[in-house]
């Protein structure tokens, strides 16, 4: 994504596009991180040709995964959060350390796939032993292309090894020695905003430019959406709807009760030393997997007609259970969705309409639900909620949010990754200046949001979500 930015000017258009496809070999599931760094190159190189002054590169990604490196050399491709071999590292993790202090140190919601999950599997499997550093996915793009090691805080707060959320977040050294992790696999922390550096000179000849600069934006792409959405008041929710659905409140400080760990609730580092206080539900990976099974199966699919499809649905489709741990690894979606169905005793889905129908309403459902739960959890009342990310071109979806949580629904930026990365390196280029409050002023003029209206015609829909 090529971005402009000005005091009052914000402008972002995509350069390059491709695909993010994962591989299974024999020993599980892998990203194929060389043919991403491949494109990530070629994109750099087409927008340096369209704008020869371009000033400087951030990169973000999905949070959790990471390379294991020898020196220079990556150990492997990187595993993928879904593979399943971390089951056994929550295990022997929390009998290392107990699920509570885990939470009172970390603050982050069990996910399975949580980075010390992984080093916990690595570290029985006897990988870790090879090892001297580790790098997350945006950090072991930045270090091919500058060289330099670091870990960027936001990202690295899903580890489960900072101390704290905030600005100045430390590795929790004694929490990595409880857990017989070497303490020097953990680079030197930056911050967003921070500059990383020059591009090597081998990247910058194949690139075309010799000016631009490494900066580290929030390089978790749910931390650079936070700052792409264009909340205005205190008293707004957020949902960076993709793949997954990040659904919750930006707060000053953590919330670390044993409520909000019942919960499941997650205290990530924002950029500004802000904390996401969030949850992940499962999101529209359960609409692509379907899709996916079907397309496996021969078929071609025209999503905008199956949406609209399944918004002319009349009556209540069945309600699942978005965040049912079966739904987590790749694989044929819907037989799982109707096989929860069956053993729940509702109705299964008939038609691929219904099916549709159904996941789009369970995630809505479980959106409202969520966000009750963080303004309970957090104290914060919430009147207006922000979709931002893909899910905020699904006008059934927001309509359905706006539905259940009985709140006004403003839909879009849909770039809002992008846009928050792409905010983040300006300010610190000095082309933009301010607190998160002004970027996102900034956004709201730049990309001004669609409003959807809460209706009552959804049955189980909740009144209002504010405490
Ligand atoms: C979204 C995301 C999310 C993480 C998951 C691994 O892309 O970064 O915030 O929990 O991927």
């Amino acid at each position: 994504m090529l971005g402009h930015v000005g005091p009052n000017e914000l402008e972002l258009h995509p350069v390059a596009r491709f695909p993010n496809n994962p591989v299974r070999t024999i020993d599980g599931l892998h990203w194929n991180i060389l043919e991403l760094y491949r494109n990530a190159l070629l994109g750099l190189g087409a927008a340096v040709r369209e704008a020869p002054r371009l000033a400087s590169v951030a990169v973000d990604s999905w949070a959790v995964d990471y390379a294991l490196m020898r020196g220079d050399r990556m150990l492997g491709n990187p595993f993928h959060y879904r593979d399943d071999r971390t089951l056994a590292g929550v295990e022997a993790t929390h009998a290392l350390v107990a699920p509570t202090e885990l939470y009172r140190q970390n603050g982050l919601q069990v996910l399975p796939f949580n980075t010390l999950y992984q080093l916990a599997a690595d570290r029985a499997s006897g990988d870790l032993a090879a090892a001297d550093g580790l790098l997350l996915i945006p950090d072991l793009l930045g270090f091919w292309l500058s060289g330099r090691r670091v870990a960027e805080r936001s990202n690295a707060s899903t580890t489960g090894l900072l101390q704290t959320t905030g600005a100045g977040a430390v590795w929790n050294d004694t929490l990595i020695g409880t857990l017989g992790l070497p303490r020097s696999l953990f680079p030197d922390l930056v911050s967003a905003g921070d500059s990383v550096g020059a591009l090597l000179p081998g990247v910058a000849a194949e690139i075309g430019s010799d000016r631009l600069q490494l900066v580290a934006a929030g390089s978790h792409d749910t931390a650079s959406a936070v700052v792409g959405v264009p909340m205005l008041t205190d008293d707004c929710a957020y949902i960076s709807s993709g793949t997954w659905s990040l659904v919750g409140v930006e707060l000053p400080a953590p919330v670390l009760t044993e409520a909000s760990r019942a919960a499941n609730f997650t205290n990530e580092g924002g950029v500004d030393g802000r904390v996401r206080y969030l949850r992940n539900v499962m999101g529209l990976w359960l609409l692509s997997e379907s899709i996916r099974s079907w397309e496996r199966a021969g078929d071609t699919i025209d999503l905008p007609d199956l949406l609209a499809e399944a918004a002319a649905l009349p009556g209540q489709v069945t309600l699942f259970d978005v965040d049912d741990a079966r739904f987590l690894p790749p694989g044929d979606m819907p037989a799982r969705i109707v096989a929860y169905c069956v053993e729940h005793g509702t109705r299964p889905p008939g038609t691929r309409a219904e099916l549709v129908r159904s996941i789009v309403e369970s995630l809505a459902a479980e959106y409202a639900r969520t966000l009750r739960t963080a303004t309970e959890l957090s104290g914060r009342s919430v009147r207006t909620v922000h979709l931002v990310g893909g899910g905020s071109q699904n006008t059934l979806l927001c309509q359905l949010t706006a539905d259940y949580t009985g709140l006004p629904v403003q839909a879009g930026p849909v770039e809002a990754t992008a846009i928050g990365n792409v905010l983040v390196q300006a300010r610190a280029q000095g082309f933009a200046s301010g607190s998160l409050e002004s970027l996102r002023a900034l956004v709201a003029r730049a990309y001004p949001p669609r409003s959807y209206r809460p209706t009552p015609r959804a049955p189980a829909a909740h009144a209002n979500i504010s405490p």
